[in-house]
């Protein structure tokens, strides 16, 4: 390895010898005294250029271009004027590679670019902290989610991205030639997590990207992201809840143990006890009663969501029993008053972010649900097939991983969620 320590870490070791190796931050010029300041991803430090060890022309390159990559060995010093009352003074600075251009996109926050340059040049804007915090509070979201679930007994598996039938119903779906024949990417691995539960293994969870063809651009949709699904057998609708209210809860644990990370991102997070659940039908009332013009049968706008978050003033809340027309066809009609479903959407800060229900395990209500929304049962031949031979009833739901990034670290558009955005107009990088 090129460094003993990450900078963080380095900066720990008064009167050390330390290797670090980076990025060109800043530089300082105070006549006599000048300094370089070299960042990696857990921090920054500062290096006195000193004569010897930093050649004039060695120094001159670096003023005239940051983000060089150096490699620097010395020893760890305190110095109450320094940034964190530590500096380095360097014995050994190598210049690993030099900036060919000037930069697209400052590093420093010192310029501020649009979020569409900042994309062009990821490479550049991720490693601004702010940028590479939010994918390290993302993997802390998916890990915790892994952990929680498999601790409760549950299963990973993998299910194919290359599907035949679409698994949310017939529109938005990226069709592909498949040698010769057609084939879809997959919305989500709904049909075979399903298959996986009636196949006996009972307790199954997947991380997957997805994809929908959705053409529209909203600060909420991607083109491809990243579902955190599970499925539970012998299992309804407030099970499921059940489950996603502990796996939800551990994931917010996780990142509010990271304080440092979430500040970077100007984001807090509360840790809730427990998340209420408030029928579809009561949140129409409360609308209406608040003047909104909607009625019982209609899904909620984007607008509506925001507005029912300050009505039920919870950052997360359960909202269930939808009707049966606007939810998919696998979710299973109540058996009281079938126009409500036993589903439900997880609402955080005003957005969903997790969508279940009880599936249907009768085949022939299943096929009559398919034929209700003209899907054809023939196309969905291979997952209606395993409910003829002993399917027990199951529940399950899935979660937008980077919905639940973009409301954690307070962003205001998902792609700020995503490494390598794809949406209506982006394909590259
Ligand atoms: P649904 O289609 O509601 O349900 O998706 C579940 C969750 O995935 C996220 N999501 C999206 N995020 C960003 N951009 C998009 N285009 C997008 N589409 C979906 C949201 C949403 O809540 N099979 C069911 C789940 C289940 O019942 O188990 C499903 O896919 O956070």
């Amino acid at each position: 390895m090129l460094k003993t320590d990450y900078i963080k870490d380095a900066k720990l070791k008064i009167g050390n010898e330390v290797e670090i190796a980076g990025w060109v931050h800043k530089f300082i010029d105070m006549g006599k005294l000048k300094f370089i300041f070299i960042r990696d991803r857990s921090g920054q430090i500062q290096v006195i250029a000193k004569k010897g060890v930093v050649s004039d022309g060695l120094m001159a390159k670096i003023i005239a271009n940051k983000e060089y990559v150096v490699h620097i060995k010395g020893i760890v010093k305190e110095n109450i004027k320094a940034p964190d009352g530590v500096e380095l003074i360097p014995s050994h600075y190598e210049i690993l590679n030099s900036v060919d251009e000037k930069l697209p996109v400052d590093p420093t926050d010192e310029v501020l670019s649009d979020l569409e340059t900042r994309l062009e040049y990821r490479y550049l804007d991720l490693r601004r902290r702010k940028i590479n915090t939010i994918f390290e509070l993302k993997s802390i979201i998916i890990n915790a989610y892994r952990r929680k679930l498999i601790e409760m007994g549950f299963v990973e598996i993998h299910p194919p991205v290359i599907i035949m039938a679409a698994s949310e119903g017939g529109t938005d779906i990226f069709e592909l030639k498949y040698f010769e024949h057609k084939a879809y990417l997959a919305q989500s691995p709904q049909l075979y997590k399903q298959i996986a539960v009636i196949g006996g293994l009972d307790k199954v969870f997947i991380t997957m990207p997805i994809f929908r063809a959705e053409k529209h651009n909203t600060s909420t949709h991607l083109n491809e992201i990243t579902m955190l699904d599970a499925e539970i057998g012998f299992a309804n609708d407030h099970d499921a809840m059940d489950v996603l209210e502990t796996v939800f809860i551990e994931m917010l644990r996780a990142v509010s143990s990271k304080p440092e990370l979430l500040a970077v991102c100007g984001a807090e997070v509360k840790v809730p006890q427990k998340i209420k659940r408030i029928t579809y039908t009561e949140i129409i009332d409360m609308l209406k009663k608040n003047g909104e013009q909607i009625e019982w049968g209609h899904d909620f706008s984007k607008e509506q969501e925001k507005k029912i978050f300050a009505f039920v003033g919870e950052e997360a809340f359960f909202i269930y029993e939808y009707p049966t027309s606007i939810r998919a066809f696998y979710s299973m009609p109540n058996k009281n008053n079938p126009t409500i479903c036993n589903s439900f959407d997880l609402m955080y800060r005003g957005l969903e972010i997790s969508s279940g229900a009880q599936r249907i395990h009768k085949i022939d209500v299943l096929e009559h649900a398919l034929k209700s929304r003209n899907l054809n049962p023939q196309d969905f031949k291979f997952y209606t097939d395993a409910f003829r031979f002993g399917a027990p009833p199951h529940a399950g739901f899935g979660l937008g991983l980077e919905r639940i990034t973009m409301k954690i670290c307070n962003l205001n558009n998902i792609r700020e969620a995503s490494l390598f955005p794809r949406d209506r107009t982006r394909l590259y990088p």
